[in-house]
């Protein structure tokens, strides 16, 4: 005898198309223009820190960084459904969503500087700082809602990652737990093509990343990531299901992007001008503002202001940034080790001399 014994669909969620016209009827939490206006404005300060952060680092005033251009429609999708004292693990590239949870800009200036200050943000105390290490916070993240868990809170745990991250096995592992133990956790991978200059189509086999999901016996989706509505309606509901007790998701957002890899890195060395033209015209937030003019709820005027209010704001970030005294030499020693080990500690006598550094000592710019 031979039957089959599991089938499964992947379903994909679109609202807005790429022109900004409404594929069918909107989901209740954004049947008001009035409403999206807001994620509008978030998305449009997103990309001018970014446009900055890159032109700081450009002028020799900001270490290496990660543009988060062409992902903006993701990152308010989760900024603006996520509850303040949820927790939010991320990699370089959610910064769109650390501003929206309270992370100031002149806070990310300072971590992108190398300053272990930017990690240290005054706003969501509970969120984890940057994960540079690839899919390592999955299971940090199944840790997290673990502890959510047992102490019976109505909070959700979000781990963002990108479609690269998915092919390591931290990912699985927590993906494993969090299916397992049924934890409140939402996985959150951000499909934007490449990982570096490695095409999403030779990372993996699976047809989807969605699908990575079923082995661990988790609800998953896919959405089109550049359609804030629809990533909104996908978190709103994974989120809920969290808190409930009902247990993880994962979500894959489609996405591109845009920009290089980093500011390290030239991405014309390995895709065609021709596929980052054609990403273009999907982008998410020319599609929100074609859809919000439409509606009558956006125009020339409004987004003068706007343009004009976020380069103010960004600005004034900048500011604060560059009038920041620099961390003390002893800093990069404190934050690792309890004890330091012996090589370590010789080259913290080497820097700083036998006894430690007295605090205060700040009197040079950083640039
Ligand atoms: C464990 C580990 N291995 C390798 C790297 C080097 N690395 C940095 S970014 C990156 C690609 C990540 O791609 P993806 O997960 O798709 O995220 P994206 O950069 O596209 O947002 C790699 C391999 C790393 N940071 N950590």
């Amino acid at each position: 005898m031979e039957k089959a014994v599991a089938r499964f669909e992947i379903r994909y969620t679109q609202f807005l198309d790429e022109h900004g016209k409404a594929t069918g009827e909107f989901p209740d939490h954004s049947k008001n223009p009035d409403e999206l206006v807001d994620l509008y404005r978030w998305m449009v300060l997103m990309r001018t820190y970014d446009a900055k952060a890159i032109a700081l680092q450009r002028t020799g005033q900001l270490g290496t960084y990660a543009p988060i251009l062409g992902q903006e429609a993701i990152e308010a999708g989760v900024g603006s459904t996520m509850h303040s004292d949820d927790v939010f693990l991320m990699t370089y590239r959610e910064q769109g969503v650390q501003l929206m949870r309270g992370v100031t800009m002149t806070e990310l200036f300072l971590y992108w500087s190398g300053d272990e200050r930017g990690s240290d943000y005054q706003g969501p105390r509970r969120d984890f700082p940057i994960c540079i290490t690839i899919a390592a916070h999955c299971t940090h993240a199944a840790g997290a809602a673990y502890a959510i868990k047992l102490k019976g809170e109505k909070r959700a745990v979000v781990c963002a990652l990108g479609d690269g991250a998915t092919s390591k096995g931290d990912f699985y592992e927590g993906m494993n737990a969090a299916g397992a133990w049924k934890l409140p956790v939402i996985f959150l991978v951000t499909n934007n093509q490449w990982a570096i200059s490695v095409p999403r189509s030779v990372q993996s086999a699976a047809e989807t990343l969605a699908q990575k999901a079923i082995a661990a016996g988790i609800p998953n989706e896919q959405v089109d990531g550049n359609d804030i509505v629809a990533v909104r309606d996908a978190m709103k509901r994974a989120l809920e299901r969290a808190r409930s007790g009902e247990g993880p998701s994962l979500i894959e957002a489609l996405s591109y992007r845009l920009s290089d890899h980093t500011t390290a890195d030239d991405a014309s060395r390995y895709r065609s001008a021709d596929e980052v033209a054609e990403a273009w015209k999907r982008e998410p937030v020319l599609r929100l503002r074609n859809y919000l003019s439409a509606a009558g709820a956006w125009d020339r005027a409004r987004e003068e202001a706007l343009v004009r209010e976020c380069n103010e704001q960004v600005q004034a970030a900048v500011q604060a940034y560059l009038d920041t005294p620099p961390p003390r030499p002893a800093d990069m020693f404190e934050h690792l080790y309890e004890t330091l080990p012996p090589a370590l500690e010789s080259q913290r006598l080497e820097a700083l001399g036998p006894e430690p550094e007295p605090a205060g000592d700040k009197d040079t710019a950083v640039v």
